[in-house]
């Protein structure tokens, strides 16, 4: 049986932490369904349509990779992709309440399907969509924390 797993995410704009998951996940699961999900309690900045052109741009070279969007629930997009696991990067223990309630939750909608954590590279630990944007709309360098083309995405959105 293949290994399908969907990794899930705002992607608001996709970073080095991210993909750094994406392609740590690649090596690991036969297909990688990479899907743009809304989440409620953020407003973004960038529109679903430009976050999956960043995301197809960054993981061209990953021929397991998928770039979709979803608007619902997550669960009901890995059953439609017959997926068998939900990849999730994990930062600090900061992230750990969140996630571990997202992930019991999805569990009382799709028991079938298990939720694997990777641990961040260690060098992106501190990186977060957020705080991109924040060093981004001041000015500040953000070249290694994001490729170029998320970066020229940003000095756009922010009329540099
Ligand atoms: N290092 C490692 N991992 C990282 C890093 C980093 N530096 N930065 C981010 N990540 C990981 C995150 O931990 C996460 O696993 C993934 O990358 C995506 O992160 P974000 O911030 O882009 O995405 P989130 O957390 O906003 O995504 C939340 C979802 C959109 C998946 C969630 O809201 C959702 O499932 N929405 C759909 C509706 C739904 O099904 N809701 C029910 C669940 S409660």
């Amino acid at each position: 049986m293949a290994s399908i797993a969907v990794c899930p995410g705002s992607f608001d704009p996709v970073t080095y932490g991210h993909l750094d998951i994406i392609k740590r996940g690649a090596n690991v699961f036969d297909q990688v369904y990479v899907c743009v999900l809304n989440n409620s309690s953020k407003k973004p900045l960038f529109t679903v349509e430009e976050r999956c052109e960043l995301l197809q741009q960054v993981t061209s070279n990953l021929p397991n990779v998928t770039i979709e969007s979803f608007q619902g629930l997550l669960m009901d997009y890995a059953r439609s992709k017959k997926a068998n696991a939900i990849l999730r990067g994990l930062r600090a223990v900061s992230d750990f309440e969140y996630e571990m309630q997202i992930t019991s939750m999805n569990r009382v909608l799709e028991e079938n399907i298990e939720t694997f954590f990777m641990m961040t590279n260690n060098q992106y630990s501190f990186l977060s969509s957020s705080i991109v944007k924040e060093v981004a709309k001041y000015g500040g360098n953000i070249s290694d924390l994001v490729p170029k083309v998320v970066e020229e995405a940003l000095n756009k959105k922010f009329k540099r």
